[in-house]
């Protein structure tokens, strides 16, 4: 397996876990924005989300679910829903991704 969200899903790597349900984990990004900022990946591997439509609907729940808990434990009063499709967008890993980054009153971080 040389995907490595397929590594970090299947615990081979290790991550700082903040949610998991039956399609998706979610994790802190080891490279932060901003404090809390999260990524929700699904189980199953896809490039990215125009690769399969289904793979987004799948992960909805536990994007709302993370954004949410972000917003009721760090206090952050908005949040950003992010996912790269493709090298030019940015895409650095090629595992389908969601990108929940939180925004706090003040400190707009960075990106
Ligand atoms: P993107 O550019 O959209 O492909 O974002 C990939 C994100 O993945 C980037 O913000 C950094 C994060 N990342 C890369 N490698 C690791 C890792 O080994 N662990 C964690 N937690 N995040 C990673």
């Amino acid at each position: 397996m040389d995907c490595l969200f397929c590594r970090i899903v299947a615990g081979e790597i290790p991550s700082k876990k903040v949610y998991e349900d039956e399609h998706a984990v979610a994790f802190l990004d080891i490279s932060p924005w901003q404090t809390g900022h999260t990524l929700v990946v699904p189980k199953r591997h896809t490039v990215d989300a125009l690769e399969d439509e289904t793979v987004l609907g799948e992960i909805a729940h536990a994007v709302v679910t993370v954004a949410n808990l972000l917003k009721e434990r760090l206090g952050a009063s908005a949040v950003n829903l992010l996912s790269n499709a493709g090298a030019d967008s940015g895409q650095e890993v090629f595992h389908t991704h969601v990108h929940v980054i939180p925004r706090y009153p003040d400190n707009p971080g960075i990106g």
